[in-house]
């Protein structure tokens, strides 16, 4: 059986070509493990575990069954001056994973939500120091926070600037981005190059006077924009910066959190403390909706001054903490940590990384970047049809290879699972070149 392209009308998809997948929709039904089911019968390897959300497979039988539970037991409760049992283990359960000094976790429910309420949380804890003209947030070229207006104004990625740029939040400033092809193309896991690309930070301190800088926000391995990994010292010199004049360095790890770069966040990866970590995907291996964003004890405490009837921070969902999230949540956390995940994840990224860089002879393609279990490889765009070429690889995959392989542009991009069998890996990138090989 296939939808018909009428039976898919009413849906305005997102981050779609509507026009284009309408016309031949490819539906997914079922999903098991590490493959799909697609309503024609037929099983798709998937090869970007979700959308950066599924590392531990699809229908985890632990956590679809604290799911079931859970929604029969206490399917909602008011979060607002009152608050249900599981949230409150769930937010110890992601500080216990989280290097010291981290103690403090707030709900959203999803990264975009993260990116916003931390900006706030930056703003509001500078004010309650007495420092509310720090009102400057610093994001960085082709970085990624989601789709609301503050994770889109320290976001730096144009068809979202040029949609909305109008619109943005104003005192916003942006770093350079890390990648260069001269210098660091086809590089391993964290390129030599770029490290000095931090120090426009200080160009910027002293343009404004580091004294009136909120947060600087970046994406510790940037991932919708292809995969940029830091260049060595990078991180290093943003939080020195940041400390020399006062600036929380906020981490978005939406991506990288949960075993993506091996570690529970990818702050342990670098050896880089940041103020604050954004998280989301990872959280509940994509099966609930739901992100959080921690906080060093020091923001936290900042806040707890005033009456204590007050509420200290003027934030918050619906559905900030929902019972169902929290109990998908606690079993995704401890599946990661029972089945050793984390530590599967780090050993599997060296075949990763071979197998991915197995497609640098190819002439369609023209840059590959890989850290952790994040990759991706930048195709050769068609001179008047930028990001057809990507689209088609996605296409063809999945009609004739039986592979999701996600596309951004003409940017393939790589999240195999933290738990994939090796063969899998290298199967993935046979596909893709068989692909390759016979497209134009
Ligand atoms: N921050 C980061 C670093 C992200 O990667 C968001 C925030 C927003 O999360 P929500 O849950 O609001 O979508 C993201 C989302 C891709 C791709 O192809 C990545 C994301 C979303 C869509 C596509 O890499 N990441």
């Amino acid at each position: 059986m296939s939808t018909s392209p009428a039976a898919v009308d009413s849906y305005w998809m997102p981050f779609t070509a509507n026009r284009d997948f309408k016309q031949k929709p490819r539906i997914i039904v079922e999903a098991e493990g590490h493959y799909y089911h697609t309503e024609d019968g037929r099983k798709l390897y998937d090869a970007f575990s979700g959308l950066w959300t599924s590392g531990l497979g699809h229908c985890h039988p632990k956590i679809v069954e604290a799911v079931q539970k859970q929604v029969a037991t206490l399917d909602y409760s008011l979060g607002f001056q009152a608050g249900t049992d599981k949230v409150f283990e769930l937010a110890d359960k992601i500080t216990s994973l989280a290097p010291e000094g981290y103690s403090k976790v707030f709900f959203t429910n999803s990264g975009s939500e993260s990116a916003d309420t931390s900006l706030k949380m930056a703003l509001g804890y500078h004010r309650a120091r007495g420092e509310g003209h720090r009102t400057r947030l610093i994001g960085r070229e082709k970085g990624y926070h989601g789709v609301n207006f503050g994770g889109m104004s320290v976001g730096g990625m144009t068809p979202n600037r040029k949609a909305f740029g109008a619109s943005l939040l104003p005192c916003v400033d942006h770093l350079p981005h890390t990648w260069n092809p001269e210098q660091n193309a086809f590089s391993r896991g964290q390129p030599e190059w770029g490290a000095h690309l931090a120090d426009d930070l200080e160009r910027l301190a002293a343009l404004h006077d580091g004294g009136n800088i909120a947060a600087v926000i970046v994406e510790p391995v940037a991932g919708s924009a292809g995969i940029l990994p830091p260049p060595v010292g990078y991180l290093e010199r943003l939080r020195e910066i940041c400390d020399k004049y006062g600036i929380l360095l906020i981490f978005d790890e939406v991506i990288t959190a949960f075993g993506r770069v091996g570690e529970g966040f990818a702050a342990q990866r670098f050896e880089v403390m940041p103020d604050i970590i954004n998280m989301a995907k990872g959280l509940t291996n994509g099966v609930i909706p739901m992100g959080a964003v921690m906080v060093r004890d020091e923001i936290y405490e900042t806040f707890m001054h005033g009456p204590e009837q007050a509420i200290e921070l003027f934030h918050g969902y619906t559905y900030s903490g929902h019972p169902v999230a929290a109990a998908a949540g606690i079993a995704a956390l401890d599946a990661y940590v029972e089945e050793d995940t984390f530590e599967q994840s780090r050993a599997l990224e060296k075949h990763f990384e071979n197998e991915i860089h197995s497609l640098a002879d190819h002439p369609l393609v023209s840059d590959i970047r890989n850290f952790g279990l994040m990759g991706g490889i930048d195709l050769v765009a068609r001179a008047s049809d930028i990001g057809a070429r990507g689209l088609e690889v996605h296409k063809t995959c999945f009609w004739e290879e039986d592979i999701v392989v996600r596309n951004g542009g003409d940017i393939l991009q790589f999240s195999p699972f933290l738990n994939s069998r090796p063969e899998d890996i290298t199967m993935t990138f046979e596909k893709v070149r068989k692909v390759l090989d016979r497209i134009e």
